[in-house]
C-alpha cells in the first residue's frame, strides 16, 4: 500500500502525488458506499490504482473544498475587477474562521492605484497583522517577494475570479502555462477558466492551490453573536459591552458602537452584513430544530452539544449536506 496526496480530482479520477510521481486512481466501491468524500489535499492510501483510505485531515474548508492547507493567500486586483472592500474582509474573516493565516495580495499593481487605495489597505490592513503585497503577475512586480512568501507551505489562493489568481502562479512557474482568460470587455471580469482546485508543486515543501473563483461566500453557516470573533478590532471591545449577548449593532451600553471612531467604516460595515446573513441562518436553524455547533465550541476543541443525540445526529447530517451541497456548486461531484 502506498501513500500520497490528492492534488486533482477530474470526475471520478483522483490524482495522486506520491515521492513526486503521479497516479491516476479511482475509489474502492467500499469508500463509495460509505459516502466518503474524497478533498483535493486529502493524504491517501492507494493500491493498483484505488484508493482505499482517506488518511485523517489537519483541516478542511468548503469553498473552494480543499484539506491539509496551511494558510490562504486573498487576491485581489486593484482594477479590473474594481477593488471591493467588502469582498476582501469576507475572504479575510472567511480565513479568521477556519484559523488560517492569511496574506493580502494586490495584483494588477500596473494598472495605476490611486494613492488612497494603497493608503486604505495599509492603514486598515497593517494594524490587523496582515501580511499585504502588491503585485503585477502581468510586469513582474512584486513576483519574487510573492515566491518569497509561498515557501515551505500549502496556500490557497483565493479571490473573485479575473483577479489574477493563474497568472500570478504561472508568473512564478512560468513553465505551468495555466489556464487564464482575458478579461471581458462588457463586464471587467475573467471568465471562468479555473474550474476545479488543484495542488501546484513548486517544490518538495511548497504547494500552492490554485482554485475557481467563487463569489458566493456567505456567513450562513454560524450565529450572529460569534461573528464578532471574525473581526479583530471588534472583539477586542466585546467584554465592555453591557450585555454578553451584545451583537454591537444598535445596543445600549455597547463598547463598540462607543469606540466606532476607532474602527474602520467598511469593516464594520462588513461586520453588519454578516451578522445579517447569520441571522437568516439562524432564523433557518431555529425553523428546522436543530442547532449547530458553535464557533465558541470549535475554538475550545469541545463536541459536546447540548442537545439530545438525535437532534444531534440530525444537525450533524445537516451540516455534512450543507458541505455535500457546497461541493456540487462547485461541480465537483
Ligand atoms: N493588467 C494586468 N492584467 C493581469 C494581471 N494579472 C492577470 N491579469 C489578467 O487578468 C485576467 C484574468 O487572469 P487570471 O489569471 O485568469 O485570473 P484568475 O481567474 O484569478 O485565475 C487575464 O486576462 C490576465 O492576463 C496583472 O498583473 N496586470
Ligand atoms: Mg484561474
Ligand atoms: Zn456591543
Amino acid at each position: 500500500m502506498a501513500e500520497g496526496q490528492i492534488f486533482k480530482i477530474h470526475s471520478d479520477f483522483y490524482y495522486v502525488n506520491a515521492g513526486g510521481k503521479t497516479y491516476e486512481c479511482k475509489i474502492r466501491e467500499v469508500l463509495k458506499k460509505q459516502k466518503q468524500k474524497i478533498f483535493v489535499g486529502d493524504y491517501v492510501e492507494f493500491s493498483d490504482g484505488a484508493i482505499e483510505k482517506i488518511l485523517p485531515r489537519k483541516n478542511f474548508i468548503t469553498r473552494p473544498t480543499v484539506a491539509n492547507i496551511d494558510r490562504v493567500i486573498i487576491i485581489s486586483a486593484v482594477k479590473e475587477p474594481e477593488l471591493s472592500f467588502s469582498q476582501l474582509n469576507r475572504y479575510i474573516a472567511f480565513a479568521k474562521y477556519h484559523k488560517l493565516e492569511a496574506v493580502l495580495c494586490f495584483n494588477k499593481n500596473d494598472l495605476s492605484v490611486d494613492d488612497k487605495t494603497i493608503e486604505k489597505v495599509f492603514s486598515v490592513y497593517e494594524p490587523l497583522g496582515y501580511d499585504i503585497l502588491f503585485t503585477s503577475a502581468l510586469e513582474g512586480y512584486g513576483v519574487d517577494e510573492f515566491k518569497e512568501i509561498l515557501k515551505g507551505k500549502t496556500s490557497v489562493l483565493c479571490g473573485a475570479s479575473g483577479v489574477g489568481k493563474s497568472s500570478l502562479i504561472n508568473a512564478v512557474q512560468p513553465d505551468l502555462n495555466l489556464r487564464t482568460k482575458r478579461v471581458s470587455e462588457k463586464t471587467s471580469r475573467g471568465t471562468h477558466t479555473t474550474r476545479h482546485c488543484e495542488i501546484i508543486f513548486l517544490d518538495e515543501n511548497t504547494r500552492i492551490v490554485d482554485t475557481p473563483g467563487f463569489s458566493n461566500l456567505k456567513f450562513d453557516f454560524i450565529m450572529p453573536n460569534e461573528v464578532d470573533l471574525l473581526f479583530d478590532e471588534i472583539s477586542r471591545y466585546k467584554k465592555d459591552c453591557k450585555f454578553q449577548d451584545c451583537l454591537h449593532l444598535t445596543e445600549t451600553g455597547c463598547a463598540v458602537t462607543e469606540n466606532i471612531d476607532k474602527i474602520d467604516e467598511t469593516r464594520y460595515l462588513s461586520y453588519t452584513e454578516f451578522v445579517k446573513e447569520a441571522m437568516e441562518y439562524k432564523e433557518r436553524v431555529k425553523y428546522q430544530g436543530v442547532k449547530s455547533e458553535t464557533l465558541h465550541k470549535r475554538q475550545h476543541n469541545k463536541t459536546a452539544v447540548k442537545i439530545s443525540a438525535k437532534k444531534r445526529e440530525s444537525a450533524r447530517n445537516t451540516l455534512k449536506q450543507k458541505i455535500y451541497k457546497d461541493l456540487e456548486n462547485e461541480g465537483i461531484d
